[in-house]
């Protein structure tokens, strides 16, 4: 069975939830008492979107693991061997309660996680937006789609515009490192417009369609920055790779980045190639 058929198949598990997932969240804008293992409250509808995801991508044949930043170990599917799935359920759900874009991120590996990125055979996003769109690459490539009814509408190819427009950092101005404050300023002296919602998904979103830069930079109070390794950071990574950009976890690819840990962090910087160069070289 070919890796590019479980990938696919994936995906179009992933789509076939996203209605679920979207009407679920009205009713599910609690909070929940207990936290996810990355310390962060948990809302009803992220425990949601977990269950669903997992048992419809554990059911998926060719996928043998599923794991989620809502859960502290890797679920074994019924099959064994094959390839690992690491999902963000639902990523920005701090933005239910403002009622601003969420997403779905996975990342399809093959092997048994924690993985390299560079392990990836597929990474894909879906948006929660004023539509539901989908973003999926694998071998090299990204493609963009509409969801509708649990169905991919293909759009067609998906490449960074070569001008970029639009940046977005997370953290606080403050507690950004003096490098990267610098180099933030520089982005604004170059024009870019401030674009920051804080979902990754939608902030990527608006590098991958108007050109520009997202990142999450090591902190002076958090070093590994906020976003995980596996769940986000990777996924994104290879998708805007795959869309001829870049990504960095401030010195190289954040595929190439070491994974000690299921639920690691690390700084993740992606967009425009030459964006990205002139951050790494900012930093160095
Ligand atoms: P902040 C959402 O919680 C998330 O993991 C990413 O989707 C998003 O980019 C970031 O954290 C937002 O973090 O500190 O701006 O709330």
């Amino acid at each position: 069975m070919s890796s590019d058929s479980v990938a696919e198949r994936v995906f179009d598990a992933v789509a076939a939830s996203a209605p679920e997932v979207r009407a679920s969240l009205p009713g599910r804008r609690a909070y929940l008492d207990d936290e996810n293992p990355s310390g962060e409250s948990m809302l009803a509808a992220d425990a949601h979107a977990d269950d669903l995801l997992a048992d419809r991508l554990t059911g998926v044949d060719g996928v043998g693991a599923y794991a989620s930043e809502e859960r502290e170990a890797v679920v074994e599917a019924d099959e064994s061997g094959g390839v690992s799935v690491a999902c963000d359920p639902l990523d920005g759900s701090s933005n239910l309660k403002s009622n601003n874009p969420m997403g779905t991120i996975v990342g399809v590996y093959d092997g048994d996680l924690p993985a390299s990125g560079r392990d990836l055979l597929g990474a894909a996003y879906v948006l929660y937006g004023p539509v539901t769109t989908m973003v999926c690459a694998r071998d090299g490539a990204a493609r963009d789609y509409l969801v509708a009814d649990g169905e991919r509408e293909d759009l067609g190819d998906l490449s960074l515009p070569e001008e970029p427009t639009v940046y977005g950092f997370g953290g606080r101005v403050p507690d950004w490192p003096d490098a990267f404050a610098s180099y933030v300023e520089e982005l604004e002296e170059d024009e870019l417009k401030l674009r920051y919602g804080g979902a990754m998904v939608a902030d990527v979103s608006q590098v991958l369609t108007y050109g520009g830069v997202f990142g999450y930079p090591a902190l002076e109070s958090a070093p590994e920055g906020k976003l995980r390794l596996q769940f986000e950071a990777n996924p994104v990574g290879y998708l805007v790779e795959a869309a001829g950009g870049r990504s960095s976890d401030g010195e190289g690819s954040v595929l190439d980045r070491e994974a000690a840990s299921l639920h690691e962090r690390t700084p993740v910087h992606v967009g425009n190639a030459a964006l990205v160069d002139r951050l790494e070289a900012a930093l160095a």
